[in-house]
């Protein structure tokens, strides 16, 4: 395949700038495609048609706009062998797990299809006689979405359904580095009866495409998935106009492992969720804290199972974990396990990149034996790397579970039901698993975090409905 993708804006497809290659992580020699990048002016443009297309979209009638989005999610679910194929090329996620998100970005504007004919308000009695008191929820307007590379099409889908859900416009900047999923989105609802300007997508930088979006005097809100620096930077700008925004950023998620822990379901918990998707997961496990009488026994059954795990093109059977999304992430990689061994740690797996038949950016699951205090084990890596951390007791581990600046996600195997529960309770994190990964949630409920981790309303399920409407208040005196 080599296709040109490019950006639609307005309900027209604008080619942009030059011809960009669209790289495959696993084989560089092969790219994807090639893509245009659009400017500030364009950008303007799809601002400019959103805004124009949000007071009569924001009115429409309900159904109409379930129709569209259950259509929208039937033909990705139909398609979602040929959508996968694309993001596994892209991203570089194994084809089994691209095929997995596809089919939960279609299930996703399915939920919202549903969501747009149950959109809730309340009608109360009022403290005066004679009145009676109505809330009810409005879109917000015109909704900026930026979103990461890592996953191309759920994290586009959870939140350009629920937008439209809503009643709001949409001007979409996916990450440079997927272009082909963003088109694929784009393509799709272009030709799902969205009227003119409803739906935009823009293919730039963050610092031109991006900004050029926030500056737009028209947007009303934003919401963002990406890094911790970038979130914080758009947060204050945002700020400063007081546009409402969500933020979804980084993760440094532990998962605790007791003494009374099923190992071998604890073990098979860390593997997925510390090396799965490349460990570029926000919600992956990077800090594995595990009770000192089982740690030397745990550690050598990660051994074991990492030795099994299999690196190469993702589209290639029998591989586990494809590459690293690109050279920046494997740079950032390489440099966390330079920091591994500076900082003292022991290295119990991988650590060196993978020769595949291909040149990619193939790096082995890694694991150290670390401190707390070690750089791996206190900064997001955003890789198949991850910290080994030795507890004295169930006390001492929830403590460094906590100790960290992020809140996403908290996990622990156990089978104590007291540990279990107190661990629900008292995790600093806005998810928690008991005796699952740490990365795998259902599309239905609410995700996000707290901390450093996000800021605003959560995303998905019946929650989303918070940061995609405002509330209004009316007063009738009969
Ligand atoms: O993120 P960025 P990148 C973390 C992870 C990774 C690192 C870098 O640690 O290694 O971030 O990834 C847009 N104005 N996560 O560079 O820069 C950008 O174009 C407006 C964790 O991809 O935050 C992209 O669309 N927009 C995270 C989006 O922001 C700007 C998932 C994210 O890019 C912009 C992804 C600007 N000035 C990365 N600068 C998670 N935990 O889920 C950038 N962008």
């Amino acid at each position: 395949m080599n296709q040109r993708f490019s950006s639609y804006i307005a309900g027209q497809w604008v080619e942009g700038d030059g011809g960009r290659p669209n790289e495959n992580p696993a084989d560089l020699d092969t790219p994807v495609g090639q893509y245009g990048v659009i400017d500030a002016a364009h950008t303007a443009q799809a601002v400019d048609a959103a805004s124009a297309a949000a007071p009569k979209w924001g009115l429409s009638n309900p159904q109409q706009r379930a129709d569209i989005l259950d259509a929208i999610g039937t033909e990705i679910l139909a398609r979602k062998q040929e959508l996968g194929r694309l993001l596994a090329q892209e991203e570089g996620k194994t084809l089994a797990e691209s095929i997995g998100e596809a089919g939960r970005a279609g299930q996703i504007f399915k939920f919202f299809a549903g969501e747009a004919l149950r959109i809730p308000g309340e009608k109360l009695a009022s403290t005066r006689p004679g009145v009676d008191v109505e809330i009810t929820r409005e879109p917000v307007g015109t909704v900026g979405i930026i979103a990461p590379w890592n996953f191309p099409l759920a994290i586009p889908a959870w939140k350009i359904a629920p937008a439209l859900a809503y009643g709001n416009t949409v001007v979409f900047k996916p990450a440079e580095i997927v272009p082909g999923c963003a088109w694929a989105i784009a393509e799709i609802l272009s030709r799902a009866g969205l009227p003119e300007g409803v739906f935009n997508m823009v293919l730039g930088s963050g610092r031109v495409v991006g900004q050029a979006m926030i500056e737009h005097k028209g947007l009303d809100a934003l919401t963002f998935t990406g890094s911790v620096p970038t979130g914080h930077a758009l947060l204050k700008q945002a700020a400063a106009r007081a546009l409402k925004v969500q933020m979804e950023m980084g993760g440094k998620n532990p998962l605790v492992v007791l003494a009374d822990a099923d190992l071998d379901q604890a073990v098979e918990c860390a593997v997925n969720g510390a090396y799965y998707s490349t460990g570029q997961r926000c919600t992956a496990s990077s800090r594995l804290i595990v009770e000192a009488s089982v740690h030397d026994e745990f550690a050598a059954r990660m051994q074991a199972r990492m030795a099994k795990i299999r690196v190469g093109d993702p589209l290639e059977q029998g591989v586990d974990i494809g590459p690293a999304a690109s050279k920046a992430q494997l740079d950032t990689n390489l440099s966390y396990i330079k920091a591994g061994h500076e900082d003292g740690g022991e290295l119990l797996a991988g650590g060196e990149q993978v020769e595949w038949k291909t040149r990619g950016h193939f790096l082995a699951p890694t694991l150290f034996a670390a401190k707390p205090s070690d750089r791996i084990a206190r900064e997001e890596i955003f890789g198949p790397v991850a910290a080994l951390l030795r507890a004295d007791d169930y006390e001492h581990a929830l403590a460094m579970a906590n100790d960290t600046e992020f809140g996403l996600c908290a996990g622990i195997c156990t089978t104590s039901l007291k540990h279990a529960s107190h661990f629900k309770r008292h995790a600093q994190a806005g998810m928690v698993m008991v005796n699952l990964p740490t990365a795998g949630v259902d599309p239905h409920v609410p995700f996000g975090g707290r901390k450093a981790s996000s800021y605003g309303p959560r995303e998905q399920g019946r929650y989303a409905v918070e940061f995609y409407t405002t509330v209004k208040t009316a007063y009738t005196l009969a």
